[in-house]
């Protein structure tokens, strides 16, 4: 549990909001029958600080050119953004109890011809940065002033098209695009280190062209910060690094790759449901 006392009113807001966003994530996956458990518990925060305090987006906005444009490229961590879209009025509040179902509009990935508020339809690892580079060059062209936000995992950034995009972002100068970068160090189902290391991203990303900047992934306030101040510099596309923590929340899933895509048991679900303070999990039909 993060600590609350002594913080201002608003960040002591966002943190219930949190850890309602995480008690939804879980409610949704487990009475829905399968998901990416600890992938949407690592990015809770970023999208609590990104939606509920710096994106210029509401339900009234979805269809506006002006709107801030956000991507959640690490697709498959997309039940974290329906919980989120569904507090905000994006779309109503019971389909989240039909995720995963026949006839549902939400999936197991997101599809943006079906979901309310869902900017790209992603799953497939590293085509929502082109996706957003090219909506950033268009707010360029047009000149608009919207910002475009891809949230992208730290394993993703193995794909050729990540780095082919951000070569082609640093050249436009799409000071209007932030890549931000959930680092929570595992991919699946084992370290990264253990796979194909991308370390370090800092000086890559610097390398490429890019301004770039760390904070704790899970620190509302500092994420708040740094997203409210965008970009980290004139003319350069903006790289933060959001150090996380994968499963976050639920004691026996953090840092525990094995929890990629597997569902608790009874007894883990009790666990899991005291720790985040769930009252009761419908039983699956
Ligand atoms: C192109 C592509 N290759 C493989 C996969 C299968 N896959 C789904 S999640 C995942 C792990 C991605 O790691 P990371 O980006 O670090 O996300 P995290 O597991 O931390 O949420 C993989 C390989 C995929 N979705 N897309
Ligand atoms: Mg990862």
């Amino acid at each position: 549990m993060i600590e609350k006392s002594g913080a201002p009113d608003k960040i002591n807001q966002l943190l219930s909001k949190a850890e309602a966003i995480r008690r939804s994530i879980f409610k949704i996956i487990c009475e829905g029958g399968g998901g990416h458990i600890p992938a949407s518990l690592s990015i809770v925060e970023i999208l609590v600080a990104l939606y509920y305090e710096c994106l210029k987006i509401t339900p009234e906005t979805i269809g506006s050119p002006d709107r801030d444009r956000f991507i959640l490229s690490k697709g498959h961590a997309c039940v974290s953004l329906y919980a989120v879209l569904a507090d905000l009025g994006f779309f109503d509040k019971s389909e989240l109890g039909r995720f995963g179902r026949r006839g549902s509009i939400l999936g197991g990935h997101p599809d943006m011809l079906k979901i309310p508020g869902v900017e790209a339809s992603t799953g497939a690892l590293g085509h929502g940065l082109p996706f957003g580079a090219g909506i950033a060059l268009a707010g360029k062209m047009d000149n608009r002033d919207y910002k475009v936000i891809v949230l992208m995992g730290d394993g993703e950034c193995q794909e050729g098209s990540v780095w082919e995009t951000a070569m082609f972002a640093s050249a436009h100068k799409l000071d209007n695009l932030c890549v931000i970068i959930d680092y929570n160090r595992f991919q699946a189902m084992d370290a990264l280190d253990n796979i194909i290391p991308v370390s370090p991203l800092a000086d890559k990303w610097s390398a490429f062209g890019w301004q770039v900047k760390e904070a704790d992934g899970h620190n509302i306030t500092e994420l708040t910060e740094i997203f409210s101040s965008l970009p980290i510099h004139p003319l350069k596309p903006s790289l933060i690094i959001a150090n996380t923590i994968k499963g976050k929340g639920v004691s026996f899933m953090e840092n525990v790759p094995i929890w990629h895509y597997r569902m608790p048991n009874e007894e883990e679900m009790r666990t899991a449901c005291e720790e985040l303070q769930i009252e009761e999990l419908k039983k699956q039909e």
